[in-house]
């Protein structure tokens, strides 16, 4: 998973089975950045530019020993890795247009990764049974990164994760999960095979990064060790994962609502219990939904798309990705999975286009000028990007949805 890491990539927006960010290698696992903390904060980082890859890796591997790990598991796992550069091309791959969250949210829910969920529901259950998260949502998990275990990625860890770190951006990051990696070896709890992944470093069947492994993977099936790729472990760790970051029994991720004809658009993006929402004149079209769960109204597609109230639960499923295009697939596939439908009331407005990344940046660049600071031109457009934008529609006569298009962002590409 990538769990992770989010924000370097932007786009995510990949496709599951793949997700990755823009446009996935082929793996599974998008690379944002890691949200949770490294068990290795104290590996002494090298800040020193190696002159090849060749000198990162052997005073990797020193520092690796000099840290107590045991000098026959580096030199096992780093002696004979290699520089990948389908790694650093995939690190790099920016798509020319952002996917549309509705490409992204339909590319993850095919129909057939909605049967095989269905299908593979029941075992799912005998695994989670104690968890607060709802076997849907694993399942859903589990389907996205790995297509039920299928596609666990094909990548050696040690030559991904040693390409990231060599090429240096991601340098701390990657190294440390090698360490964890090193340390879940050196533990007995992982076996020195198949240990390929994907190019962010994705274990197994839920793509565990190897430090949240160490921190949230769990033994389930008895057998003593913890094993991203036991996939009774690797389901029971994704449940356990979340169930640490907050997640909230009987409260779904998101509900689906209507807007009444008169409505104070200002309050998109507002944090509210359902019940105030519900008195504010929403109409909650998931009757089951809890009246006292705290949910932000969302309108990911801006005005014209679903109109969704996202609870707290909804955030931490972006522990596993930082990416609501991510959340939002898992929520939708969990529904699917469970018997509900795999669509919304309110379809997407397809007919919106697409805005490349040059062309948010563009916006970006404008719109700080006028006023309304996006915090950066990085071309994708995240919750600073879509709030400066929602305060100029506000200011422009438009309804502050956030949402950015080439329609309604069109006097700012002028
Ligand atoms: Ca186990």
């Amino acid at each position: 998973m990538d769990k992770i890491f989010a924000a370097l990539f932007f786009s995510l927006l990949t496709a599951c089975v793949s997700q990755n960010p823009p446009n996935t290698p082929q793996i599974t696992q998008n690379p944002p950045l890691p949200a949770n903390p490294t068990n290795n904060p104290n590996f002494p980082e090298n800040t020193a530019t190696p002159a090849n890859y060749l000198a990162w890796k052997e005073d990797f591997i020193n520092r690796a020993i000099a840290h107590n790990i045991s000098p026959k598991t580096v030199h096992q796992l780093m002696d004979s890795a290699v520089e990948k550069h389908s790694v650093s091309s995939s690190d790099k791959n920016q798509a020319e247009f952002v996917k549309s969250i509705w490409e992204y949210v339909e590319g993850a829910l095919s129909q057939a990764r909605i049967n095989n969920g269905r299908a593979k529901l029941a075992s799912v259950k005998q695994v989670t049974a104690s968890s607060p998260v709802p076997a849907e949502i694993v399942a859903a998990i589990w389907g996205i990164e790995s297509g039920y275990g299928a596609n666990t990625g094909n990548i050696k860890l040690a030559d991904s994760l040693g390409t990231l770190a060599y090429e240096g951006r991601r340098r701390k990051f990657a190294e440390e999960q090698l360490i964890a990696l090193m340390q879940l070896l050196d533990s007995g709890d992982l076996d020195w095979q198949p240990l390929t992944g994907s190019w962010a470093g994705g274990m197994g069947d839920t793509q565990f990064i190897p430090a949240t492994w160490q921190q949230f993977g769990v033994d389930a099936n008895g057998d003593g060790r913890r094993n991203a790729w036991t996939t009774s472990d690797a389901l029971a760790s994704t449940a356990n994962y979340l169930a640490k970051s907050g997640w909230i029994r009987g409260v779904a991720p998101i509900y689906e609502v209507q807007i009444p004809q008169k409505f104070d658009y200002s309050l998109i993006g507002a944090k509210k219990t359902c019940e105030q929402w519900r008195q504010l004149g929403l109409n909650i079209l998931d009757t089951s939904f809890n009246p006292q769960a705290e949910a932000i109204l969302w309108l990911p597609a801006g005005i014209n798309g679903p109109k969704l109230l996202q609870t707290k639960n909804f955030s931490v499923i972006k522990v596993y990705n930082h990416s609501d295009n991510y959340a939002l697939a898992v929520s939708l596939l969990a529904r699917a999975i469970g018997g509900g439908s795999a669509k919304f009331n309110t379809d997407w407005p397809r007919g919106e286009g697409k805005l490349s990344r040059s062309q948010i940046a563009q916006i970006q660049t404008r719109l700080t000028q006028l006023g309304f600071d996006t915090k950066g031109n990085d071309g994708v457009a995240g919750t600073n990007t879509r709030r400066a934008f929602s305060n100029w529609q506000k200011a422009n006569g438009q309804i502050p949805d956030g949402f950015m298009s080439p329609r309604s962002a069109a006097p700012l590409l002028r």
